[in-house]
């Protein structure tokens, strides 16, 4: 065994067969970087990993496999960068690197054996390299961000609530073919008075445990409708799309709230999109269908967001009357590098043409991507690579630019 020099981001090469591991910790020495091989998984799991190093796993091994070593330094909070190694087809080091995603560990990359030498150092000089800007950056970091120290609490969302703290932005959404803008997806934001800018990864969650969503779409509503009246006198043509919780979609009286709230602002409910995620459908299905089937009958669309993350994706199709199909932004964001991602968009495109529905990719973040979903047919785009979400003002001076 032999020890790194470089104590920052070290790499480790776990495999049984220390032929093959010998060959990779050769391979790397090309390109002088030093390495520490483990033949044996359970030696390995005692090694000082931490969050800066790389693993080179294989994943059939005798004493542990590569599944149980990453199910353990996951339980363990121990996140290192990943490449998976395995002599089984790629299906099943595909299969795997999703597994750790769900697990929130970072695969980086997987290697199927036997590969080129030339294939193993791309990838290991490029790992290695990100590691140490990742490393970097880290320490440069202000220390509140460090320390996570954003989270908010339920009593604070409250309050905030209260003070009217939370904005709106509107993402642009355009139609692939023609270019023109389609509409625009309401992202709500907390603007703290402290803290920033807080995204609603950081207190949506909070709000649907301690079930405030209501009060909270109610609020994001209440915006949306007066930003919205902006735009309009600014004399654009656009659609808006608002994102409802799980929450928003068991009151059964809620169409007939939204339909007079809108006549009251005098907007058409035909200008709005619904989002609904599959899961906040997935309790009593025949509230949710009466619902849905009278927001539709009153004149929304209805777009099924992050499709094919949820479960059973294709009943609810069947069940429900979307209007518009939002493909998740996983599978858009991997398209280009990703087969299998590419095969699910293809499926998702042909579905929605088949119910004629329109098709939303979201995650839009290249030219490349664009290109490739533009390619494959989808219909409208969405994501930073089109615009970032953006307040009211300055969306409209955006559309006026296009
Ligand atoms: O805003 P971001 O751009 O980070 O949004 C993250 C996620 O938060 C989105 O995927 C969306 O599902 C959710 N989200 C954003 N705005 C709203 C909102 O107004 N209401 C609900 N229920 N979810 C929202
Ligand atoms: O509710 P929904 O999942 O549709 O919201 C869209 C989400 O996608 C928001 O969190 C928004 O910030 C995010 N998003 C929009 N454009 C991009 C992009 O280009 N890249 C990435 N990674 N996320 C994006
Ligand atoms: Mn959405």
């Amino acid at each position: 065994m032999s020890t790194p020099e470089n104590s920052l981001c070290k790499i480790y090469i776990v495999d049984d067969d220390d032929q093959q591991a010998n060959l990779m910790q050769a391979m790397a020495k090309t390109i002088k970087l030093e390495t520490e091989i483990y033949t044996s998984s359970i030696e390995f799991l005692k090694a000082p990993v931490n969050a800066h190093d790389i693993v080179i796993l294989d994943l059939q091994m005798p004493e542990k496999d590569g599944i149980e070593i990453m199910r353990e330094l996951a339980s363990l909070n121990i996140t290192p960068s990943f490449i998976l190694v395995s002599g089984f087809d790629e299906r099943v080091l595909h299969s795997a690197k999703q597994l750790a995603e769900s697990k929130q560990l970072n695969v980086v990359s997987t290697l199927s054996k036997p590969f080129k030498a030339k294939e193993f150092i791309t990838i290991i000089k490029k790992t290695h390299a990100d590691c140490l800007e990742k490393y970097e950056q880290e320490q440069n970091k202000p220390l509140d961000i460090k320390n996570n120290n954003n989270a908010a609490s339920i009593e604070e969302l409250k309050l905030a609530l209260r003070k009217h703290q939370l904005v709106i932005y509107f993402q642009p959404q355009v139609c692939f073919n023609t270019g023109k803008l389609h509409g625009a997806e309401v992202l709500v934001r907390w603007q703290h008075p402290e803290k920033g800018i807080l995204l609603p990864d950081q207190f949506i969650p909070l709000a649907e445990k301690h079930e405030l969503m209501n009060l909270l779409t109610e609020e994001i509503l209440m915006l949306a409708i007066k930003e919205y009246k902006t735009v309009i006198a600014s004399e654009l043509d656009v659609k808006i799309s608002i994102n409802l919780s799980a929450q928003n979609v068991n009151d059964l009286s809620m169409p007939e709230k939204l339909e007079g709230l809108l006549k009251y602002n005098n907007i058409d409910p035909n200008a709005i999109v619904l989002e609904i995620t599959e899961s906040a459908l997935m309790h009593k299905v025949s509230d949710s269908l009466d619902i849905l089937n009278r927001l539709r009958m009153k004149g929304f669309s209805l777009s099924i967001d992050e499709f094919g993350t949820g479960y059973s994706s294709l009943v609810k199709l069947y069940q429900a009357p979307f209007t518009e199909l939002k493909i998740d932004k996983h599978f858009i964001l991997s398209s280009v590098a990703d087969q299998d991602s590419t095969a699910i968009i293809k499926i998702c495109i042909l579905l929605a043409n088949e119910l004629k529905m329109k098709t939303v990719a979201e995650g839009v973040e290249s030219k490349e991507i664009s290109e490739h979903l533009q390619s494959l047919g989808c219909s409208i785009a969405q994501g930073n690579y089109i615009a970032k979400p953006m307040p009211t003002d300055e969306f409209i001076q955006w559309v006026k630019n296009m």
